[in-house]
């Protein structure tokens, strides 16, 4: 058995479970990660060794490197995603549940002898600033080192968060294999997993993360989605703070002054490219604090304030390009793993949205020749790139501080193609918390002049939310009781609408600043609005649609409230609400009347 007499901690808690972890999955070695950059080259060039990482033309991309996972593993897999609350009802209806003793049963035999001629890494990180009160520990003991070197962009990860946990401190043990020993003799694949065997496991009580049969993003980083938000949201809610699936960023108006926004969109809206957006309205500008995960503290003024727990992005390459997020493209210019992105003959890579012109020929990310007469995408649609925060030209100089930022506003959104206007202010607190619950998406592209079914993804933590989600409601609602509490302002954001043809009427990306721009005045009461069925829109004029591609009609479509639609939708609404049964706030029934009685009177 691997020797962890040489460990560099002397915790003990953390010696005992790192024994426990050898004993039970028989790695063949263990490595105990230091985050240095040496031990990041060195684990890249064993990745490039090993055929899971391609090393990029170092005069076009340098210092990076492109991974192809297998075909089966690909995405953050959902449906084999566990809460292991004590009992069902406080996993609830949003999670898969399973009793917490029949599961651990089930992993450790699963686990048992799992890391076989594997190195196991040991991978200490710190979510939020090294040393910072708002901070968690997690250790990470992985069998994959591309996991180990995500890490290292995605959080504080080495010896610096081993010293932050000293002899005594508390962590998050997340245990994780890829679920594919190596027997003797036997030869490795470039992307090693168990694709028909996938459990990624929370246990909210001890809070314990096991996740096992897949290397890919969420799954098996698992400082992100599982400690940062589902681990963490139970955290919070018993320690009284907030752990969000939401975006920060800065905000300076032309005469200087910064206001704090967060939002929360559900995967694949455009969460990194508004964090990171190059206004198209003179004299403003947006800077990046955060581009997925916030975690709020009251601060002693009764304001919330955000740090973003994360050290990286993990973001969606496809999409990404010149148009839509400028300061991506120059961040990912270096010091980039690229996964599932395609490569170019010059070594470089290249996704559907980077460039206007495609490629004449590229490997695709499945290692296939690939043209642009292939019927295929050249990068899968989850692409992803992996880079350090600090990478990124828009990066806030605030975006370490212990001491977070306080948020003035924050802003919810899905994709909706009619309905729902650009922009909303919630009535007050309940109304703000109701628009946050009943957040919603079309599931497919609606047709044109169709409205899709939704799917329905409360304040964008339907996968994230590590426990009953109606509590959870109950605990925003809660949070207006605080005294002294300074709320934040809460808005509903619809990037998406479309006309009778289909085509988006809102420009979005770059001129989105309009949007913020009207936030940022409402937090000042400077700006006017008209009450509509879903809340205060801006009254007319208050968007300058001389700066934008958008004619007065349009504008007047984008704040419209249909009532017919929206009646039409009620139903689902309600069926969205009543599988939380009695156990729904009655702070959001109320809200649901509210709005019926509205409908009523329209
Ligand atoms: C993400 C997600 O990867 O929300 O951030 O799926
Ligand atoms: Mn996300």
């Amino acid at each position: 058995m691997p020797d962890t007499a040489t460990a560099p901690t002397k915790n003990k808690q953390l010696l005992d479970w790192v024994q426990e972890v050898v004993a039970l999955t028989e790695p063949a070695d263990v490595h105990w990660c230091d985050g240095s950059e040496e031990e990041y080259d060195q684990l890249c060039q064993q990745l490039v060794e090993a055929g899971t990482f391609t090393r990029l033309n170092e005069e076009l991309r340098p210092n990076s490197y492109l991974a192809r996972s297998d075909p089966d593993d690909v995405a953050r897999v959902e449906d084999r995603t566990f809460i292991c609350a004590p009992t069902e009802d406080e996993a609830g209806p949003n999670n898969n549940w399973r009793d917490p003793d029949e599961m651990r049963e089930l992993l450790t035999d699963l686990f048992r002898g799992c890391m076989r001629g594997r190195t196991m890494y040991v991978v200490p990180f710190s979510m939020g600033p090294i040393g910072a009160p708002v901070a968690q520990i997690g250790v990470q003991c992985t069998d994959s080192a591309y996991v180990a070197v995500s890490m290292r962009l995605m959080a504080r990860m080495g010896a610096q968060a081993l010293a932050a946990l000293g002899d005594n401190g508390a962590f998050v043990p997340c245990l994780h294999s890829v679920g594919a020993p190596l027997e003797e003799g036997a030869e490795d694949v470039p992307w090693p997993c168990n694709a028909d065997n996938k459990y990624i496991v929370h246990f909210t009580k001890t809070r314990e993360i096991w996740s096992f049969g897949s290397g890919y993003g969420g799954n098996a980083l698992l400082g992100k989605k599982c400690l940062a938000l589902r681990i963490a949201s139970v955290m919070a809610r018993d320690e009284g703070w907030l752990a969000e699936h939401m975006l920060i960023l800065k905000l300076t108006s032309p005469d200087g002054e910064t206001k704090y926004i967060a939002g929360a969109f559900p995967s694949a809206c455009g969460k990194t490219n508004l964090s990171m957006m190059v206004p198209k309205l003179r004299g403003w500008k947006v800077e990046t604090v955060g581009d997925d995960i916030a975690w709020m503290r009251w601060g002693e003024d009764g304001r919330l304030y955000a740090v973003n727990p994360e050290a990286g992005f993990f973001g969606v390459a496809p999409g990404t390009g010149a148009n839509t997020n400028p300061n991506a493209v120059k961040m990912l210019e270096k010091n980039t793993i690229f996964t599932n992105c395609a490569l170019t003959d010059e070594g470089d890579v290249w996704w559907e949205g980077l460039t206007k012109e495609p490629p004449a020929h590229a490997i695709d990310w499945r290692g296939n020749e690939w043209t642009p007469d292939s019927e295929t995408p050249a990068a899968h649609p989850n692409a992803r790139f992996t880079v350090a925060a600090v990478q990124t030209p828009s990066i806030a100089a605030e975006w370490d501080d212990p001491a977070g930022v306080p948020i003035e506003a924050i802003m919810f959104g899905g994709r909706r193609s009619k309905v729902v206007p650009l922009v909303t202010e919630a009535r007050d607190w309940d109304h703000g918390v109701f628009l946050g619950s009943s957040m919603s998406s079309e599931k497919t592209a609606a047709a044109a002049g169709n409205v899709g079914e939704l799917r329905f993804d409360p304040f964008a933590m339907l996968p994230f939310c590590g426990y009953n989600m109606a509590d959870y409601f109950g605990y925003w609602l809660s949070l207006k009781e605080r005294e002294g509490a300074k709320l934040p302002r809460l808005f509903y954001v619809n990037w998406f609408r479309k006309d009778d043809d289909g085509k988006f009427i809102w420009p979005g990306f770059g001129d989105n600043i309009h949007v913020l721009a009207w936030i940022f005045r409402r937090c000042d009461e400077e700006a006017a609005a008209d009450d509509s069925l879903l809340g205060l829109v801006p009254a007319e004029g208050e968007i300058d649609i001389e700066a934008l591609d958008v004619s007065k009609d349009d504008m007047r479509e984008l704040l419209n409230v249909d009532p017919e639609a929206l009646r039409d939708q009620l139903p689902q609404m309600k069926q969205h609400f009543a599988q939380f049964g009695d156990r729904l706030p009655e702070g959001i029934s109320e809200q649901m009347r509210d709005l019926e009685q509205r409908l009523d009177q329209a």
